[in-house]
């Protein structure tokens, strides 16, 4: 679709959204009403900016259903996130929201180029967390041989995905590394016996490093996906074979990239806080939601030929950003300074504690299975290099510790890079 003509249509979509919005959702009548903006008075695509944002906080003060836009019996399945830090929040899918979900997960299935209908094997979890179903609805979408594993039981990940000659991995990056590394342990080369040759990635941030770990380790092209549950799920944006951004489904959601602070547009290139809005969802549709999530425009057409706008490999969250010493820093680019050393590997944990009136941050780093703790030179020489990369590069300075191979917990679904074990938890928080 050209520019023109994908603008022309969200522009329709948008001026109708607005309207359902304020007529379906007390919510929405109200914010609306409150910010003195009638939704009928939308006449471009930058008017989206007069409108009031939506965040986490407004869904769990509505919880379950009060964010909805119908009855909850006339939709047809609810997703919601898992309430670790608050109250869960709950959304709602139609037929045709599945219809949408379904097409938006096919196109990172599509983008992997498989010529016949692929084998795809789901390892997120299935349930109320949108990454099961979610990629289950791209690959019926796609008329694909799915195989519902969801996440966890690793060998038996492996023994199906060799049996059925998997050609599709769908999980998270750290549960891909996890499968990797326990199919190596247990005497097969994936990258050369497994038919497997994709994987559709996303739900946690990835370094460039890891990633090429898990692609020289499995013998896959990796294509990252982003969503989340309150805006859909996974398929927001996807990642073509050019590996270069991730096409956001502009037909079916508006997105601004904002200065967190001073909520104006960035300037294409450079990173800001993703806001979306629904263009068409029934169920459970929202307006201006910030995300949180970190990342950026990229300039230029895309070689693939997709029109659709590219946002880059997200960099993290505003809240899971850590400020060491004044130093504003995401777990990804630690994450890019220590897997570039060939003794460690990308199983690593960072822990938050207090120290007398200070925060303090320890940093763990698995080693790989041939390096020598004996060698005491050796292992003071390592946290030296890496030490030194870490404050070169990020301007930081953390306790590190080498810690032996399998220390770390592996994961299944989603890592968990940051233990906060601090008193006072808030004093690192971002924006
Ligand atoms: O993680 C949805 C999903 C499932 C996406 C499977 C991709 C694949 P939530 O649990 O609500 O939903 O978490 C959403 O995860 O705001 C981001 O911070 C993060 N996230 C999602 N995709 C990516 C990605 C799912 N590709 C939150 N890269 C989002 C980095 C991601 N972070």
């Amino acid at each position: 679709m050209s520019h023109d003509a994908l603008e022309a249509l969200q522009l329709e979509r948008l001026k109708e959204m607005a309207v359902y919005c304020y007529e379906k959702i007390g919510f929405y009548h109200r914010s609306f009403d409150e910010a003195g903006i009638d939704p009928r008075s939308i006449e471009s695509l930058a008017d989206i900016e007069k409108f009031p944002f939506t965040v986490k906080q407004d869904l769990r003060d509505n919880y379950p259903f009060g964010m909805w836009a119908l009855d909850k019996r006339d939709a047809m399945r609810v997703h919601a996130s898992s309430g670790t830090t608050g109250q869960a929040t709950v959304v709602g899918y139609t037929r045709h929201d599945l219809d949408v979900w379904g097409e938006c997960f096919a196109r990172d299935i599509a983008y992997t180029g498989h010529d016949e209908p692929a084998i795809l094997q789901v390892c997120y979890g299935y349930g109320l967390f949108t990454g099961g179903l979610g990629a289950d609805g791209g690959g019926l979408a796609m008329n694909c041989l799915t195989v519902p594993m969801s996440s966890g039981n690793t060998k038996r990940q492996i023994q199906v995905m060799k049996d059925f000659e998997t050609d599709i991995l769908a999980c998270t990056p750290s549960y891909a590394l996890n499968i990797a590394d326990k199919a190596i342990e247990e005497g097969y080369d994936p990258a050369s016996e497994f038919a497997v040759s994709s994987a559709i990635l996303g739900a946690e941030p990835c370094s460039e490093n890891m990633r090429h770990e898990i692609e020289n380790k499995l013998g896959v092209k990796v294509h990252d996906i982003y969503g989340l549950s309150e805006v859909m799920g996974p398929g927001v944006a996807c990642e073509c074979a050019e590996q270069h951004g991730l096409h956001v489904a502009e037909d079916h959601f508006l997105i601004e990239i904002l200065d967190p602070d001073t909520h104006q547009p960035v300037p294409e290139g450079e990173w800001g806080e993703i806001v979306l809005t629904s263009l068409d969802r029934e169920a459970s549709p929202l307006i201006r939601y910030r995300t949180r999530d970190i990342s950026r425009f990229l300039p230029g057409a895309c070689p693939c030929g997709v029109t659709h706008r590219r946002i880059d490999r997200l960099q993290g969250r505003t809240d899971d950003m850590l400020i060491i010493r004044g130093v504003n820093v995401f777990p990804s680019q630690i994450e890019q300074v220590i897997t570039e050393f060939k003794e460690v590997t990308p199983h690593y944990q960072i822990i938050l504690s207090t120290k007398g009136s200070l925060d303090a941050v320890e940093l763990d780093i698995e080693t790989i299975p041939e390096f020598d703790f004996d060698e005491i030179r050796q292992v003071e020489d390592l946290k030296r290099r890496i030490g030194a990369e870490l404050k070169s590069n990020l301007q930081i300075k953390v306790d590190l510790k080498l810690v032996a191979p399998h220390d770390i917990v592996r994961s299944e679904g989603k890592a968990k890079r940051v233990i906060d074990n601090r008193e006072v938890k808030n004093a690192w928080e971002g924006k």
